[in-house]
């Protein structure tokens, strides 16, 4: 039977530096001038910084289960870089790397993780959203955001960080479907950090690319290497730009891996090999900017000591301010969830008062 192609479709993989920091072909504008990519070095060090002294926070006792985003520094801080002031950021719960670029404090984060309600109520950031631990369920709640912006007539765009996991849900689907078929201003980045807990990238889906759920729903869809922080931020500004300029949405892959436990409840040894993890790190997004700064001359070890010395204070002076804030009363994760308490929920909340210790 004689048949036409009806459509036919391709996914591109963009890098711009190697896997040791070597520039791979011209660069992006933003990167043209070397020295101008040392805030987002700098960015990436300080959340490196956040995560280890969350971790350490968490095993002494003073911290809630937290989630590292160590090796995947590059996603956020990539992602978040493209992005204008008034555009929403939504993200899932490994992406303080964004959040610290947007304004979101050390201390903020460390409350929220801490169980502190206040943790999500940024005094910068004020449109984005808080964490979202619920896996996927923060897609559609990003379509909404991108829904109003073009209801409103505004040239914004949402931005929501998603993981590899995350794509399997119905969430997930759904909100891509609308994105497309409304021409939402909306950029879903899939943080592809290889793992979903012990489940690995394998055994999540049988497509050959996350970045090819994009066809489905009519848009466009690219992967990009999410350890070279070049090509995250290249991506985003472009989706971003596409999707304020009215052109609708679009997906992004980014390939990275976690080389953190999935988190401080988790022992990743349990199901992955030491092997597999040291290979990674050959590659990591720190190490790699950092070896183009230094190819091209402006960066030293002088300015990486500074830079190590500056995050660690930053975020010593972070954790102390954490650590001596008062818990709040035991009512105030009533009273943060919801504006009008349902009855059934308010037997509970004037017991849990009730029981609350005097020096809680
Ligand atoms: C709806 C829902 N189901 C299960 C979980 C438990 N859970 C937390 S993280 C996670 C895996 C997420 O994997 P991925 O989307 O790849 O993100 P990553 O953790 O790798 O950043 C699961 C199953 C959850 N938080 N929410
Ligand atoms: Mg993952």
């Amino acid at each position: 039977m004689p048949s036409d192609r009806v459509a036919a479709f391709s996914v591109e993989l963009t890098r711009y530096l190697d896997t040791d920091g070597h520039k791979l072909g011209p660069m992006p504008e933003f990167a043209a001038n070397p020295v101008d990519l040392v805030p987002l070095y700098q960015a990436m060090v300080l959340t490196r910084a956040f995560d280890a002294k969350a971790v350490a926070l968490q095993r002494t006792g003073r911290l809630g289960t937290f989630a590292s985003s160590l090796g995947q520094e590059a996603v956020g801080v990539g992602a978040a870089s493209a992005m204008a002031v008034d555009d929403v950021l939504v993200p899932s719960f490994r992406d303080q790397a964004a959040q610290l670029w947007r304004g979101v404090t050390p201390v903020e984060l460390l409350l929220y993780w801490g169980g502190d309600e206040r943790g999500s109520n940024f005094a910068v950031p004020r449109a984005d959203f808080p964490i979202s631990v619920p896996v996927g369920s923060h897609v559609p709640h990003a379509a909404g955001v991108a829904l109003a912006m073009k209801l409103r007539h505004e040239a914004r765009a949402a931005l929501c960080i998603i993981g590899d996991g995350a794509t399997s849900k119905g969430d997930f689907y759904e909100a891509l479907n609308v994105a497309g078929v409304w021409h939402l201003p909306l950029v879903i980045l899939i943080c592809n950090n290889q793992w979903s807990i012990s489940v690995p990238r394998s055994a999540q889906s049988a497509a050959q690319t996350l970045a090819q759920k994009a066809i489905a729903a009519g848009i466009p869809g690219e992967q990009m290497d999410g350890n070279d922080v070049i090509a995250v931020r290249a991506c985003t500004e472009r989706a971003l730009a596409h999707a304020r300029a009215g052109g609708g949405a679009s997906l992004i892959e980014v390939l990275t891996y976690r080389l953190s436990d999935h988190t401080t409840a988790d022992d990743a040894r349990r199901y992955r090999d030491d092997a597999e993890v040291s290979a990674h790190w050959h590659g990591e997004p720190v190490a790699r900017l950092r070896q183009y700064l230094v190819s091209q001359g402006v960066w030293s070890r002088d300015d990486e000591e500074q830079a190590l010395a500056r995050a660690a204070a930053v975020i010593d002076r972070a954790a102390e301010e954490y650590l001596a804030t008062p818990p709040q009363p035991v009512s105030a994760m009533f009273d943060y969830l919801f504006a009008e308490l349902p009855a059934s929920l308010a037997a509970q909340r004037a017991q849990a008062v009730a029981e609350e210790p005097d020096d809680a």
